[in-house]
């Protein structure tokens, strides 16, 4: 078994460090969440999620708050940031929360180092430790952080959770046998908090294993991208329970041009069931076999995510 695998195998006992880590209030007219590359995504998932429980709050790439943020939010005032960083240490994160901070902003890091250069540019500081295994991927830190944000906006994991993505992961793996073969366009659907996620499981398999991978909201799909859809394409279809049936109808329309679908919470060549009904909570259970998926395409091209091309652990700008 790899490393990576045995860290994303790993992760649950984790979970309940960030399940039970002391958490600051977020009270503020608007949440401005940053992050980059894994941790943007999870943002995305997170300020949905923030909306959806009526708090008004937005994710902004780490680099494009610190370098024009009046393109996002023109009145900052009031605003509160959440910067994300599994690291700590990414430049444009940790720049963006000193300038947040010198404009007189509030800003709650959400971080697995406790002692990153993040923190000391954090007035509060959600920390949860990761697998201390974890290599460049993030895996581990990633549901970590999406737990911590999602109990910030007042979404709790429960252990049921936890129990249902570990079931979904061995779920999966057990049927991957079956769909990968002749696949390397990977897309993934998504609406809502669950869009965030699927930006997030598209950059996995995309690091991973180098692979074609796509991420949209499903109904954007058939307005354009669904051109490059073949028999050599894999559909992650992540289902809402509130759009369903539409959900279904594009899955069906999927399969007839050529696509293999999982579907997680619903229809598709392998349906998987998800038992959790919080849409973020739901991207949070599929996360890991999320990540799984992207280990076992990597496998299968012979590719060693330990040392995935061109990545590193922590982007330093000069
Ligand atoms: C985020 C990140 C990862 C990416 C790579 C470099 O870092 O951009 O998303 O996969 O490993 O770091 P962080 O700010 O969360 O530490």
């Amino acid at each position: 078994m790899s490393i990576t695998e045995r860290v994303i195998i790993e992760q649950f006992p984790f979970w309940q460090g960030g399940i039970e880590a002391p958490l600051a209030e977020v009270e503020a007219s608007i949440i401005v969440i940053i992050g980059c590359g894994t941790s943007f995504n999870l943002a995305m998932s997170l300020a949905a999620e923030f909306n959806s429980h009526g708090r008004r709050a937005i994710a902004v790439p780490g680099g494009e708050w610190l370098r024009r943020p009046e393109a996002y939010l023109p009145d900052r005032s009031g605003a509160h940031v959440v910067a994300l960083s599994r690291s700590g240490e990414t430049t444009e994160t940790v720049a963006a929360a000193a300038a947040s901070r010198a404009a007189g902003l509030t800003v709650t890091a959400v971080t697995c180092e406790r002692d990153g250069a993040l923190a000391g540019q954090a007035d509060h500081l959600a920390f949860a430790p990761t697998h201390p295994d974890e290599g460049i991927v993030m895996t581990s830190s990633a549901s970590l952080m999406l737990l911590l944000g999602l109990r910030m906006a007042g979404v709790s994991a429960t252990a049921a959770v936890t129990e249902e993505a570990q079931a979904l992961a061995r779920l999966l793996d057990s049927k991957l046998g079956q769909l990968l073969p002749g696949r390397n366009h990977f897309v993934y659907l998504g609406g809502g908090a669950l869009y965030g996620i699927c930006l997030e499981a598209s950059l996995k398999l995309q690091e991973m294993s180098q692979s074609f991978t796509q991420a949209y909201h499903p109904l954007e799909y058939r307005h354009g991208p669904v051109s490059l859809l073949d028999e050599r394409t894999l559909v992650i279809m992540l289902y809402d329970p509130a759009t369903f049936e539409e959900e279904a109808l594009l899955v069906e329309e999927l399969r007839e041009k050529g696509a293999r679908v999982i579907g997680f919470g619903g229809p598709g060549d392998v349906c998987l069931p998800v038992a959790v009904s919080d849409n973020a909570l739901r991207g949070l259970a599929c996360l890991p076999a999320l990540q799984l998926l992207g280990e076992r395409v990597a496998q299968a091209r012979n590719i060693d995510t330990v040392t995935p091309r061109h990545l590193t652990k922590v982007v330093k700008l000069a």
